[in-house]
């Protein structure tokens, strides 16, 4: 028999996260030929993964959810002002039924390459179930923290115990009820896991690199009240969310630290933190430009530190110092500090007492051994580029997305590449994303994407792809911009430096959110300024 030809499709999607939901829904309802690829078993990406106890959203979930479909909005409730990962896989399910979403994915696939070719213009994909298809547009929905990371520590295949990995929980329940456990990191994530396995664990050994800030999420569920309110007013809601910087309603605020007296600057302090959630983030105007303001924020949180953790020599050790606060993602919780004054809860301060090694029975320090049943490891993630970089991505004159971004990530408008006609990125390295709702950058980047593919329609044109010229324009700009933030004084992933050899520097777009927007925005108005459009398709199909 002859080979089948591939199939021929007008859009390839890589993901089933929030982004690849959001395109797989818009590219079908334009009538495109579409298939979407997901490497899990179903929809979700990270809430898919991160089943771990304790997992959360730390954005209002009022903010983290789909704007693009009224009826989505006004059909589904939120229980609780931070959802957690079962309730927010139940709204990826309800939002797949209601849209029907799932008939276009392919489960447990993954893509192996994308070749574009350049005589034909278009896109060709392969899977690792073997199947190739050829497309016009290849749309990586790929997700910033997709790519979980082992710690880099000797001897992690010998334990003999039960690993887990955060972002790879298995879907049955665990029981950690008189279980010696340990958790590695002190992230975001760690942070969950230790406030909930410390009330379960027979003792929990918590293994801390660098302290996280962390600030009282002081979460509740919703009153049916506030939640009808809330439908009535999504437009607006939904209106100051795409024009601010942070892509939500998180309060901002234009006052500057130093511009109020001590006493002043302590009371709102004192009421961001009984607020909770991020405002603290949102009192002043400069705590991400001003160091010496910051300071006193990072100083207002160790003296919160001191109050809550009993014994002082643990409150030292757990007090982040040496970076400006909120440099990391600052975390939120309900009782992690608490945690630390359970007797069965012991802190293992990695900076004085370092990891050596991972034995058959469980974690050597330079002090000494601790035996464990259960090994958690909560060490981040490769983010930002890991997911792109996992696969053969292979542009024009053969050249591969790993050569091109050596140095660190680069694109135009943090949605397409230079020597990669018809790829488009949402949430990449290069945009807002990880400093804004991720939600609302998904739907900004494909509502970008899904237009320039109607202007092409109209105008007949075969590829779109970015100037060298304006990707180095975007490229100065975001660094420009990096500059005159705080953020690049921490050691994060956001600046890569939680991987070993990857290109230190921040690559995010830090102008906020209704900046980049409109920047976006701009570019196409000008006539999609800083872009080249080719051939007609009629000749190339000549
Ligand atoms: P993060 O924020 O990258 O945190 C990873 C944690 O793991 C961090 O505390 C690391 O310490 C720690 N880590 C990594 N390797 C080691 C080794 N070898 N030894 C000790 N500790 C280690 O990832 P999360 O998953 O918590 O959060 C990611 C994002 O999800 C978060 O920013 C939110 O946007 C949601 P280190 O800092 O390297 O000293």
């Amino acid at each position: 028999n002859p080979p089948t030809p591939p199939r021929r499709l007008d859009v390839v999607i890589v993901g089933g996260g929030f982004g690849g939901m959001y395109a797989t829904y818009k590219f079908r309802e334009m009538g495109l030929r579409i298939q979407s690829f997901e490497a899990g078993g179903d929809l979700g990406g990270v809430w898919y993964w991160n089943r771990y106890p304790g997992a959360r959203v730390d954005l209002p979930s009022i903010d983290y959810s789909f704007s693009f479909s009224p009826e989505v909005e006004q059909e589904w409730s939120w229980s609780e002002q931070f959802a957690a990962q079962p309730e927010l896989l139940a709204y990826i399910d309800f939002v797949a039924r209601r849209l029907d979403l799932r008939q276009h994915f392919q489960f447990n696939t993954r893509v192996t390459s994308a070749v574009w070719d350049e005589a034909r213009k278009l896109w060709s994909v392969k899977t690792d179930q073997g199947e190739t298809l050829e497309a016009t547009y290849c749309i990586m929905a790929t997700g910033p923290l997709s790519v979980p990371k082992d710690p880099e520590i000797p001897g992690i295949a010998r334990f003999q115990g039960q690993l887990l990995r955060a972002a790879r929980w298995p879907h049955q329940p665990v029981s950690f009820a008189g279980k010696r456990v340990g958790v590695i990191g002190t992230g975001s994530t760690g942070i969950q896991i230790v406030q909930e396995v410390g009330k379960e664990a027979g003792e929990l050994f918590v293994y801390q690199r660098t302290p996280s800030f962390t600030m009282p999420m002081r979460n509740e569920q919703l009153e049916p009240e506030y939640v009808a309110e809330v439908k009535r007013h999504y437009a607006g809601i939904r209106e100051s969310a795409r024009n601010s910087a942070v892509g939500g309603v998180r309060p901002q605020s234009t006052r500057a630290f130093f511009s109020v007296t001590p006493r002043q600057r302590q009371q709102l302090l004192e009421d961001a933190w009984k607020n909770g959630g991020l405002a603290m983030l949102g009192t002043f105007s400069d705590l991400m430009s001003n160091p010496e303001a910051n300071e006193h924020v990072a100083e207002f949180v160790r003296g919160k530190i001191g109050e809550m953790v009993e014994d002082p020599a643990t409150a030292e050790a757990l007090k982040p110092r040496g970076y400006p606060i909120f440099a990391r993602r600052p975390c939120l919780d309900s009782s992690y500090y608490e945690t630390y004054n359970r007797p069965n809860v012991h802190l293992v301060d990695c900076l004085t007492d370092p990891i050596v090694e991972i034995t058959e029975k469980g974690v050597r320090t330079e002090s000494g051994e601790i035996q464990l049943d259960v090994l958690i490891f909560a060490t981040g993630y490769d983010g930002l580029t890991g997911a792109l970089l996992a696969f053969d991505v292979v542009g024009k004159d053969g050249r591969r997305v790993n050569d091109k971004w050596q140095d660190g990530a680069r694109s135009y408008l943090g949605l397409m590449m230079e020597g990669f006609p018809n790829l488009f990125m949402t949430t990449g390295p290069n945009g807002p994303a990880a400093l804004a709702n991720i939600i609302r950058i998904s739907e900004h980047d494909v509502d970008w994407i899904a237009a320039a593919m109607v202007h092409m329609e109209q105008e007949g044109l075969a590829s779109i792809e970015p100037t060298a010229e304006a990707e180095q324009g975007w490229m100065d700009l975001v660094y420009e911009l990096s500059q005159r933030t705080l953020l690049t004084k921490a050691k994060t992933w956001y600046v890569g430096a939680n991987v070993k050899d990857k290109p230190l520097g921040l690559t995010l777009f830090t102008g906020g959110f209704a900046k980049y927007r409109e920047l976006t925005s701009a570019a196409v108005r000008d006539g999609y300024r800083g872009f080249v459009f080719e051939r007609t398709r009629e000749s190339v199909e000549a």
